[in-house]
């Protein structure tokens, strides 16, 4: 190994690798050009300020302009939605970008058009703060599509479960009937939208595009505050998109199809500031999160790691299990004095960075 590079290496871990760097965003439009971005806010060509057609064109696969969504995981593996509503993969980004025949995940019907209660999809995307799989319905005026499923919010807690479109939990609220793309954006650099929310808290990881071409995002999937879909008392109402922290300045395009935001992080479920590791930070979100036992349901339920409706010792029991110290996303060994500071932590809350 390179002297300099394990120089990095070192300097990440130490500074517990909560990235604030951009990651790369594909998007795919309904002529299936694809097109790359930099990141939301950073780089040569970030989002930000810029439409669809300003992005890197990094190929055109025409087939793919007929597909539903598209979305990446953090093995690499890229799946797709395809017109027939079955589940294509493809084993990499690379695989993905050079059109290559893709892996059958679940034949046509899965997510067809059409057919009621199980209609097509407006997008998918993975989520990096569940491990999850997310997506935002259409349905149909139909008999089987009573009450109107249209634009609701429909997660996955496996990809297994995505790709068979079984064991869903969905939201009530039918708020994005139009939306036409989601993709989760891990980085979490994306500033607070300038209207109509100049006041919103930056670090925006749920992303959309709307049926008007316009890109928005929000801090939360589900949840008071800038949740994507919040509650009726949520600055701005039910998911209507008026609580989100992030619109883009222009319009981004309404041709798009498809779009996701490469993943790095793999899920770990105490890892709660999802940044690779679990350490005091993560002890710290943990201990914030305390309700006491069967004292559910917590303010921060991602800390039930037994998913018994509370956070109490047990919870902490599978934290502490977990633990791997600072950095452990970037491979570093961990320093025993950094171990004990750590634990140390346990008692200081810290505040989860937005
Ligand atoms: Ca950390
Ligand atoms: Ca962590
Ligand atoms: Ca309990
Ligand atoms: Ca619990």
């Amino acid at each position: 190994m390179k002297r300099n590079t394990l120089a990095l290496l070192l300097a990440s871990g130490l500074l517990g690798a909560a990235s604030a760097d951009a990651s790369d965003v594909y998007f795919v439009n309904n002529a299936g050009e694809v097109r790359s971005f930099t990141g939301i806010t950073a780089g040569a060509t970030p989002i930000d300020g810029n439409a669809f057609g300003d992005g890197n064109l990094e190929t055109t696969v025409a087939a793919y302009g007929a597909y539903q969504g598209f979305t990446s995981t953090p093995d690499g593996i890229v799946y797709g939605v395809n017109g027939a509503g079955g589940v294509d993969s493809w084993s990499s980004i690379a695989s993905w970008l050079a059109g290559d025949a893709a892996t059958v995940e679940s034949a046509g019907g899965t997510y067809s058009a059409g057919s009621g209660l199980d209609g097509g999809l407006h997008g998918v995307s993975y989520d990096g703060n569940t491990g999850g799989i997310y997506a935002v319905v259409e349905g149909t005026s139909g008999a089987n599509n009573n009450p109107d499923r249209d634009g609701r919010l429909r997660q996955f807690a496996t990809l297994s479960d995505f790709i068979n479109n079984v064991n869903f939990t969905e939201n009530t609220v039918v708020g994005y009937g139009a939306n036409i793309l989601n993709f989760y954006y891990e980085d979490e650099d994306a500033p607070a939208s300038v209207t109509p929310n100049a006041d919103a808290e930056a670090g925006s990881n749920y992303f959309q595009i709307t049926g008007t071409g316009l890109l928005e995002g929000w801090t939360v999937l589900e949840g008071d505050g800038f949740g994507y879909f919040g509650g009726p008392a949520d600055p701005g109402g039910n998911g209507g998109g008026s609580n989100r922290s992030y619109q883009n300045a222009i319009t981004f395009g309404d041709d798009v199809i498809g779009a996701f935001a490469v993943v790095t992080v793999p899920f770990i479920p105490a890892d709660l500031d999802r940044d690779g590791d679990v350490d005091d930070a993560d002890f710290g979100l943990a201990f914030a999160a305390f309700t006491g036992p069967d004292n559910g349901p917590s303010s921060n339920p991602a800390a039930d790691l037994d998913n018994d409706g509370d956070v109490d010792d047990a919870d902490f029991g599978l934290a502490f299990a977990a633990f791997t110290g600072p950095g452990a996303a970037a491979g570093v060994p961990e320093p025993a004095s950094l171990a004990l500071l750590g634990l140390g932590g346990l008692m200081i809350a810290r505040r989860r960075r937005a």
